[in-house]
């Protein structure tokens, strides 16, 4: 791995399944699907898992029921989702990132329920709430995001951090921005650091993105805060802060 001064290798071989490994490798047009009402995490997990597919020989799909939100726009490969299957796709493997049920992939998955069901799947999540099944399933409740989890897939899969001209990092780096609140959360953890430190190494855009995500706000919503914010009024001496709209 050349990520300069970083060397993750050691924590990919640890965290990363062997099976996760072997079906990303064996496979030749990956479906990478995003859970409805996209985030920047499970945005950035599928565009990593379509630039890791490609570097490694194959074809990538990114697909998701909904359409991306503006707000993610600046993302590069944003425009490659679908939001349904493509009716002659050859798909041999389905990967779901930042989700695990048909549920959270939402309308698409429920259209196309016999497909979903039958292809081999990986799940790559980090919700407790779900319990992996089956062996390729890589469920980690201790991850911060499920971009954590794909960063140490990408080091585990020899594919450089600052490959794509720097998309494979920047889209890893915000899933991990996002699910953190750039750092801020208790669920920022040393491995999570390490992660970040070899993405900014292999030259994520960490203060650009974090501005995006969550420094910048379109001027409606800075209205309506304002509007919260004249009309605060308290109550229990302090203790409770309480405002109203209409
Ligand atoms: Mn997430």
């Amino acid at each position: 791995v050349t990520t300069p001064g970083i060397d993750l290798s050691a924590l990919a071989a640890e965290t990363v399944p062997a099976v996760v490994v072997d079906r990303l490798r064996g496979a030749r047009h990956v479906l990478a699907v995003s859970h409805e009402h996209p985030d920047a995490d499970t945005i950035g997990a599928v565009l990593a898992i379509c630039l890791l597919a490609e570097a490694l020989g194959g074809r990538a799909t990114a697909l998701c029921t909904d359409e991306v939100p503006p707000l993610y726009g600046f993302l590069e490969g944003v425009d490659r989702y679908r939001t349904d299957l493509d009716p002659a796709g050859d798909y041999d493997l389905l990967v779901l990132a930042d989700c695990a049920t048909a549920e959270r992939v939402g309308d698409v998955a429920v259209r196309n329920a016999s497909l979903f069901a039958s292809l081999p799947r990986v799940t790559i999540d980090h919700h407790a709430s779900n319990a992996p099944d089956a062996p390729s399933d890589w469920i980690d409740p201790g991850a911060a995001a499920t971009c954590e989890l794909v960063t140490l897939l990408a080091v585990r899969l020899g594919v450089p951090l600052d490959h794509a001209g720097g998309a494979l990092a920047a889209a890893l780096m915000a899933g991990i921005v996002m699910d953190t609140a750039t750092f801020a959360h208790p669920n920022a953890t040393p491995r999570t650091l390490a992660v970040a430190a070899g993405l900014v190494a292999a030259g994520a855009p960490l203060s650009d993105i974090s501005r995006r995500l969550y420094r910048t706000k379109p001027d409606a919503q800075l209205r309506l805060f304002g509007r919260v914010l004249s009309r605060l009024q308290t109550a229990g001496a302090g203790r409770v802060i309480w405002s109203t709209l209409l």
